[in-house]
């Protein structure tokens, strides 16, 4: 019998059409699935006269298998890989490859990526975007790992990965967990997207009182110029969407947001690496918020919100909240990318920025014509501390600014909450400020906790302490921290 390419474990929605992709582009694969029941159906469904081997157990897997072994697990992450990783391991042999393209945590990939090359086997911690579909047409993959793997599953990653200008949305993202957490950032993104596109919809809703098909005509408009995405592609087509009655399904559709968690998981890396990924993390708070569905009915019977009706320009606050949204998102991105530079830094990756941009250009859910321009300025300089810098968005901000600034006010004025635009407008203007409150802000810490001051007019690095009401002692505190 022809041996396999490639070995896949785990036949729920990712895995199943993963494998008819990689069947699609000329490799023999085999898979496993855990009940084995679920072979058999996907051999006689799905896979009905492609050749595919199914095996019932993992040593049958591993026999099946061309050499070095390559076995893709793609099933729910957490412990479940750990226990594939050791029922494996007494099935493979040095040189091996494990890929685990299951949305995990990047520490974990980074252990997985240890222990396992301890034992000789080469480990890939492997994001993949865009869900049942991108795993069947071509997903964005971002695997990360053990670098001597990649040379042995590049072919079939890119092959499979979606394409755009006919460069694979697919390259080697760095060391560890590099892959899987460049994925959390993704998801981070994307978490920051649809929030942004929802507030729109909002402000156009609530606050312009436009109507649902005006909505969807806007955003209709918007993806076909700066805006373009596949998330307001969707959103679009969503407020189109009706029922037999003739009303739009949106308006029916209960407001309380889920979540798997891996946005939260973006911000609580942002918290530990100090970044301040504030749009990200609005976003994910948003959600809690619209969740906490009950008591928001109670509140709003008991706490007011201003009078205040709409008057003014429909025409120009359109414009205004489109150049709102584009800024914002420049915003959000920046705030990902200065995410992935932290982590590089604590890790000792080293990524590939523009790379990374390219890799989320198609099959992904963030997949978008600004991803272009973010590639572009990483071209034109590797090492761009900030994209807000690149002059193509410093550029935009200028232009942009203005409309945000405006919209901002507005939904103050009309009660409407915008987390995710005015979060970024305060980024923008604390990243832009050559001095902030924050001298005030350490005094206070010398106040109460004797933690020190630098001053303005000595050196960086000089610490000084102020005794500020003459009964407090002479000496700095090292330890005690509010
Ligand atoms: P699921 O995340 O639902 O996982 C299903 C697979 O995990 C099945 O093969 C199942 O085997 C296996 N499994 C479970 Br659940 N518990 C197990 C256990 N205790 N021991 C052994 N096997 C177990 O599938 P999915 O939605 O296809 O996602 C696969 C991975 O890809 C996940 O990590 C997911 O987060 C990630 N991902 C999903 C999407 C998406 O759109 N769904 C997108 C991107 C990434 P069984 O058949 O025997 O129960």
């Amino acid at each position: 019998m022809q041996k396999a390419d490639i070995g896949l474990i785990g036949l729920a929605v990712m895995g199943q059409n993963l494998v008819l992709n990689m069947h699609d582009h000329g490799y023999k694969v085999a898979v496993y699935n855990r009940t084995t029941a679920r072979v058999d159906e996907f051999l006689a469904g799905p896979a009905a006269d492609t050749g595919i081997i199914g095996t019932h157990s993992l040593e049958e897997l591993s026999v099946v298998l061309k050499k070095p072994r390559k076995v893709m697990l793609m099933v729910k992450a957490g412990e479940v890989v750990d226990a594939f990783i050791e029922q494996l391991l007494p099935h493979l042999e040095a040189g091996d490859i494990i890929i685990d393209g299951g949305n995990s945590l990047y520490t974990d990939s980074n252990r997985r990526t240890r222990e396992l090359a301890a034992k000789g086997i080469l480990f890939i911690g492997s994001g993949v975007s865009g869900g049942e579909e991108g795993a069947r047409r071509g997903p964005s993959i971002m695997p990360g790992g053990n670098p001597a793997a990649w040379p042995q599953v590049q072919q079939i990653f890119q092959d499979i990965a979606a394409k755009v200008n006919g460069e694979p949305c697919c390259d080697w993202v760095g060391e560890e967990g590099a892959g899987h957490f460049v994925k959390m950032v993704h998801n981070g993104i994307e978490y920051g997207d649809m929030q942004l596109i929802c507030e729109a919809y909002d402000f156009l809703r609530r606050g312009l009182g436009l109507s649902v098909p005006e909505i969807a005509a806007i955003f209709d408009e918007w993806n076909r110029g700066s805006l373009e995405s596949y998330l307001m592609e969707i959103s679009s087509e969503i407020l189109t969407y009706q029922e037999a009655d003739g009303t739009p399904l949106v308006d029916k559709i209960l407001d309380a947001a889920g979540q798997k968690g891996t946005g939260k998981w973006t911000g609580i890396n942002a918290l530990e690496l100090g970044v301040p990924l504030s749009l990200i993390s609005e976003a994910v708070f948003a959600r809690f918020i619209s969740a906490m569905h009950e008591e928001r009915q109670r509140a709003a019977a008991v706490l007011p919100g201003p009078d205040t009706i709409f008057a003014g320009e429909v025409q120009e606050y359109v414009q205004a909240l489109h150049d709102a949204l584009y800024a914002a998102k420049i915003v959000s991105y920046a705030q990902g990318y200065l995410l992935m530079r932290a982590a590089a830094g604590e890790y000792g990756w080293h990524l590939n920025y523009g790379g990374i941009a390219r890799m989320w250009r198609g099959g992904c859910i963030i997949r978008s014509v600004f991803l272009d321009n973010i590639s572009q300025a990483y071209s034109a300089d590797p090492d761009l501390e900030n994209l807000l810098l690149a002059d193509f968005f410093a550029g935009a901000l200028a232009k942009a600014q203005m409309g945000w600034r405006r919209v901002v006010a507005k939904c103050a004025e009309l009660g409407l909450p915008a987390p995710a635009l005015s979060s970024a407008l305060a980024f923008y203007d604390g990243y832009r400020s050559h001095r902030l409150p924050a001298n005030l802000l350490q005094a206070q810490r010398d106040y109460f906790g004797a933690h020190t001051y630098e001053r303005v007019d000595r050196p960086r690095g000089e610490f000084f302490h102020t005794d500020w009401t003459g009964r407090g002692g002479k000496v700095a505190s090292g330890t005690y921290n509010v």
